[in-house]
């Protein structure tokens, strides 16, 4: 058994898990954020068996899009005058963590 965590945008979210779901899948939906940009994304887990690993990371991927974003940055001058340097970072489709599952219950 397998554990799939795929970091995703949150207006990617609700068709990923609805196809998951189409599709057989069980998932369940984190809200988190991301460490550099400091923005909501959404982590969905989907527990599931080996062989079906790529069908999941394929339906992850269809639905997965991925976005320029511009973030605001300053730098200091040594003239005080601290000036907007926007950044351009490209977020996403998905970042997907493929993990081992040593044990799976449902009591
Ligand atoms: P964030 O950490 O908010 O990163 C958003 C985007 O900013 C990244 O997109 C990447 O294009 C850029 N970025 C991140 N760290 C950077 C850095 N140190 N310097 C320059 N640019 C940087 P993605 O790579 O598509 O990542 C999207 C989200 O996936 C990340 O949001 C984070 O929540 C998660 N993520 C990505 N790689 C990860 C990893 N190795 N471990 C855990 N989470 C990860």
């Amino acid at each position: 058994m397998k554990l799939i965590l795929a970091i995703i945008n949150r207006d990617d979210a609700g068709a990923v898990t609805q196809n998951l779901t189409k599709q057989g899948f069980s998932s369940t939906k984190l809200s988190t954020t991301g460490g550099f940009l400091m923005s909501g994304n959404v982590t969905i887990l989907v527990g599931v068996d080996e062989e079906k690993v790529q069908e999941v990371i394929d339906i992850i991927k269809e639905q997965s899009h991925s976005r320029r974003q511009v973030i605001p940055t300053t730098t200091e001058m040594s003239y005080g005058y601290y000036p907007s340097m926007p950044v351009e970072v490209t977020v996403g489709g998905a970042t997907i963590f493929v993990v081992d599952i040593e044990r799976f219950e449902r009591v």
